[in-house]
């Protein structure tokens, strides 16, 4: 049997489902509603899994951890990229914790497990300037997933491809609301990412490596150098300039691969 879930906020309201459209967009309706911070979506699957920029998200039926959170944090809307940052390095603990395998962080907010992704994750928030309503944390996680179609082939894999053995899907979502919760709430005690970016510096991928980085204009080659207390990605360009990569603006890509 599982363990039980040790949190305060995040997961004492649970809804489950067996298929939804999309869970991140149950909890918006529930957000608009009304609903508490903390309350969760999971669903066995998705038939319309969303991914960033109006991408989709594959979700097959029982073989990974689709699931949304309700957050209400009292922060200004430019630090909402904070919270990505925080949910990746909840996820990378996560899968370490209950897989042991070597899962990284690529920089702003997919998880990679052999430089391919195993997780991805799509926070959506209502609000203005002045207050925000809501931000609904969406994530998916590839867990027993056997294979992918060979578009996806190249960046995409599972926990279960990497480990050669099924994996527990209620533990591994457990131990991400746990982390998570532990995470945010250092978040918005302190105010900033100061007391958690170390740990996220240490299993972040991108800052092992040369990165290219795929500006609108021309993709150029950059030494990444360190992440800043808004998460974003300080690089040195190829003839030497500095440069703050803001997360959403552009995507950064390693040399050789996804990763
Ligand atoms: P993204 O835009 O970074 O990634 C989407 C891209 O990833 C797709 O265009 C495709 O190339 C590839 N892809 C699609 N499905 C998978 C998959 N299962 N594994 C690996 N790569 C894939 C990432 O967006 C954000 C994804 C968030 C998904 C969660 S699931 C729970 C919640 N509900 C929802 O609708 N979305 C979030």
């Amino acid at each position: 049997m599982s363990k039980k879930l040790e949190t305060q906020v995040f997961g004492k309201e649970i809804y489950r489902y067996e298929e939804v459209t999309s869970t991140n967009e149950v909890a918006r309706n529930m957000a608009k509603e009304g609903a508490s911070e903390g309350l969760v979506v999971i669903a066995d699957s998705q038939n319309k899994g969303r991914g960033r920029l109006g991408r989709s998200w594959q979700s097959p039926k029982g073989q990974g951890v689709w699931m949304s959170v309700i957050t209400r944090p009292q922060i200004q809307v430019q630090d909402i990229p904070a919270i990505t940052l925080i949910t990746g390095l909840a996820v990378c603990k996560a899968i370490r914790q209950t897989t042991s395998l070597p899962a990284y962080i690529k920089w702003p907010n997919d998880i990679v497990v052999d430089g391919k992704k195993v997780c991805g994750i799509l926070t959506q928030m209502s609000g203005d300037a002045s207050k925000i309503n809501y931000v609904i944390i969406g994530i998916g996680i590839n867990v027993n997933i056997e294979s992918f179609p060979e578009e996806l082939e190249e960046v995409a894999t599972s926990l279960k491809i990497e480990g050669g053995q099924n994996y527990d899907r209620e533990e591994i979502s457990i131990s991400t609301l746990e982390f998570l919760e532990l995470y945010y709430k250092e978040y918005i005690k302190v105010g900033s990412l100061e007391n958690v970016l170390d740990k996220y510096k240490d299993l972040c991928i991108t800052l092992k490596n040369q990165v290219l980085v795929l500006d609108d204009k021309k993709p150029y080659k950059a030494t990444p150098l360190d992440i800043d207390k808004r998460g974003g990605l300080i690089v040195v360009r190829e003839d030497g300039g500095k440069e703050t990569i803001k997360f959403g603006e552009v995507s950064v890509r390693g040399i050789y691969g996804y990763a």
